[in-house]
């Protein structure tokens, strides 16, 4: 195997044996050969497009398969072998494109063993290591952003085919051959997209479940048994706190399901009582003292220690092997009454961390309601810096840098942010400015958009361009939602954006040159080094 597509890959160069996260050889071979197929669907459907043919299920069924290779989202090789039998029944029924149509057009595995050659023969193109294997992997690895927030969107019925096309032409282009010039325009195009499709999702959610309000969220538990909810996915929350209304269970968020709490269409619940422990590396334990039953949605899941392991499910794109699965279409109505069962036998969580309030629901229209007093602030000199610390959380202990560097900050400092990430400083006292938090949280990786409705909404405010505003990026990665995202504000122009805790491992030399010269992306040091450079003393 060969994986390299999030932070924590091994030795910093990819995994070759296992994953550090714990996919298997044989989940990387089925993943690898599952996105292999799929491509072999968009050179089929981009041909079948230019004719002017449209295929619904294949779009749909591409963007789920996608979001299912993503880090930490499924780790089950039955759901991987039934998603590459429909996926060659998918690219079958679609027409050819043409007589010398690529080898993911036509090949069809006969068994493991064929599959396991396959994947062998991926593995070792992508680990060639040259600036056309980085290409396309940081185009496939945007694509998996694209797809992950394209399937939140749809699955509230907002779909687009434009975001449809590009993920198949896109797709389609690394099993073609392209000129480096050509698939660089592509995966600037690619954060494009992001930023179109992290719009829709906004829509989607802001409409399904009105605008987020700033809100402060408890951390403390109740006297009642409880349901955990993880991930991402709002539809879901919305079937099970429909589904556990008036059984007297308790349901909780945890890791990147917190921001929901700020949702007006969740807070009539009045069983939706707080958030439950922190980012997902913590899930170890805090799964085994919740007690309760655990719903996952997305990522990221953890291979689930056995404390806990038959009162873990996961649901939509998210499995692993032996784990109970919630089925159901994409979108559609799903039966959690497993789950209520097994919460009624359970006993309450028992409490975790330091029992702080979290704020979190800093959307867009949230912060555009106060942004005269932001701008006010700006000017008087209260706030004298922005400092983007969105994205993800990681296991390692490298990681406590954001810590410091939010301890570290001027008190004139507003950290803007989104993601799992914020749970290396979230519950600390960082204190208000003039009542504006110095932690605005926008919510999900989900909700990036919002920072950049912010950050739009400022420069217009001074009349200057984005990269002129008092704002600077630090930001931590971990896997491809937040690639896209960086793809996302290269796209829209950001500059010097600081990376880490280590710079993507599938950025090859050459393509890294292109990153420093054109953008200005750096790695990050050390709080101090970084402090001077990011929040100058004015
Ligand atoms: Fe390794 Fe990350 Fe790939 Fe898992 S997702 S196999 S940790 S590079
Ligand atoms: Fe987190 Fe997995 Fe990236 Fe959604 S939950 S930000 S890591």
């Amino acid at each position: 195997m060969f994986c390299y597509q999030c932070e924590e890959t091994a030795r910093g160069t990819g995994c070759t044996t296992r994953g550090v996260c714990g996919k298997s050889e044989e989940i990387a071979g089925l993943q690898d050969t599952l996105i292999y197929i799929c491509k072999g669907i968009a050179v089929r459907y981009v041909a079948a497009m230019n004719s002017g043919e449209r295929n619904r299920e294949a779009s749909p069924f591409v963007a789920e398969s996608l979001f299912a290779t993503l880090t930490n989202v499924n780790f089950d090789p039955a759901y991987f072998h039934a998603k590459i039998a429909e996926a060659i029944a998918i690219r079958d029924a679609l027409p050819q494109a043409g007589k010398s149509e690529p080898d993911a057009c036509r090949w069809i595995p006969k068994n493991d063993a064929d599959i396991a050659a396959k994947a062998q023969e991926i593995a070792g193109a992508a680990s060639a290591g040259d600036d056309l294997a980085s290409l396309r992997a940081l185009l496939v690895f945007g694509l998996k952003g694209v797809a992950a927030y394209y399937y939140h969107a749809a699955a509230l019925g907002y779909t687009d085919a434009g975001i449809e096309s590009f993920m198949h032409r896109a797709l389609a282009s690394t099993v073609t051959t392209l000129s480096p010039g050509a698939m660089t325009e592509l995966v600037l195009e690619c954060g494009g997209v992001g930023v179109t499709t992290l719009a829709l999702l906004d829509k989607a959610n802001t409409t399904h479940y009105g605008n987020p309000e700033i809100t402060s969220v408890k951390t403390t538990v109740g006297t009642k048994p409880g349901i955990l909810i993880t991930g991402h996915d709002l539809k879901d929350l919305q079937q099970l706190l429909d589904q556990t209304a008036g059984t007297g269970l308790d349901v909780y968020t945890h890791g990147e399901m917190l921001p929901a709490h700020a949702y007006p269409a969740f807070k009539k619940y009045p069983h939706f009582i707080g958030n439950y422990g922190g980012s997902w590396p913590h899930q170890g334990i805090e799964f085994e003292s919740f007690n309760g039953p655990i719903l996952v949605t997305t990522n990221c899941i953890i291979p689930p220690r056995d404390s806990y392991r038959d009162r873990i499910f996961t649901t939509g794109p998210a499995g692993f092997s032996g784990v109970a699965h919630i089925a159901g279409s994409r979108g559609g109505a799903k039966d959690f009454s497993e789950i209520v069962a097994l919460a009624k036998t359970s006993t309450p969580p028992v409490p975790t961390g330091n029992g702080r309030d979290l704020i979190t629901g800093c959307g867009h229209d949230a912060v555009l309601r106060i942004a005269g007093t932001v701008i006010d602030a700006v000017k008087k000199g209260e706030i004298r810096r922005f400092v983007v610390m969105a994205g993800c959380d990681g296991r390692q202990s490298e990681r406590e840098y954001y810590t410091k560097f939010a301890e570290a900050l001027p008190k004139s400092a507003i950290i803007l942010t989104a993601g799992c990430a914020k749970y290396r400083y979230n519950s600390l006292e960082l204190g208000m400015i003039g009542g504006i938090p110095r932690v605005i949280d926008a919510g999900q990786c989900n909700d990036c958009y919002s920072l950049v409705v912010i950050a739009q909404v400022l420069a217009r405010a001074f009349g200057v361009g984005i990269n002129e505003l008092p704002i600077s990026y630090n930001i931590a990665w971990y896997e491809q939602k937040a690639a896209l995202v960086l793809l996302a504000l290269l796209n829209l122009g950001v500059k010097n954006i600081t990376l880490g805790p280590k710079l993507p491992a599938f950025v090859s030399p050459g393509i890294l040159k292109v990153l420093v010269n054109n953008f200005g992306i750096a790695p990050n040091t050390t709080v101090e080094a970084d402090m001077a450079r990011l929040v100058p003393v004015p």
